[in-house]
């Protein structure tokens, strides 16, 4: 009886994480992936312990440049100095963004503000120092080719027409 009412516990445990958790998340492979957003350098060396946020001394990459997940899933971004990772709906393309709207504060960069097809953005990387340093996880529930640039104009575009830190999360269906 004891065993009966435990199978039956369990049974309702199992049916009730089925109907939080996307296939995808409880299938455990390629349900998510790591992108490094922005790297600090260690060539020649580089102390962040006495200066921590040199901007001269930071690579503006998406690492690796493409991932790929099962809709469900999540990419976590990892983020190392001024950044602002920002995602568009999947089709679109850098030539795309229209880079003439941004945000503007005196003292730092613009930052890239073309909301059309934007399904995701950071944290506003200019509140706080610790606002720079940071991890982001983003979920991905539609399969597709997805855009992720960082909204830092001089990153994304350093001379017009010219696009650097951006890449791709591409979005399988999930497993049948
Ligand atoms: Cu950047």
């Amino acid at each position: 009886m004891a065993s009966r009412i435990e199978s039956l516990i369990g049974l309702v445990v199992v049916l009730s994480i089925a109907l939080v958790v996307p296939s995808a998340v409880a299938d455990g492979s390629k349900v998510q992936a790591t992108v490094s957003f922005g790297q600090w350098q260690t060539d020649p060396p580089f102390d962040r312990f006495t200066n921590p946020n040199d901007r001269t001394r930071n690579q503006h990459a998406l690492i690796p440049f493409e991932v790929e997940i099962k809709a469900g899933g999540a990419v976590n971004f990892i983020i190392s100095g001024f950044h602002e990772p920002t995602i568009y709906d999947a089709g679109t393309q850098p030539g795309d963004i229209n880079t003439s709207q941004v945000v503007t504060a005196l003292g730092f960069p613009d930052l890239i503000n073309d909301s059309t097809n934007r399904i995701f953005r950071g944290v506003d990387p200019r509140t706080a120092p610790t606002a720079q340093d940071r991890v982001e996880s983003v979920t991905f529930h539609k399969p597709g080719t997805y855009l992720v640039i960082c909204a830092v104009h001089p990153h994304f575009e350093p001379t017009p027409g010219t696009f650097v830190m951006f890449g791709f999360v591409k979005v399988t269906g999930k497993d049948k």
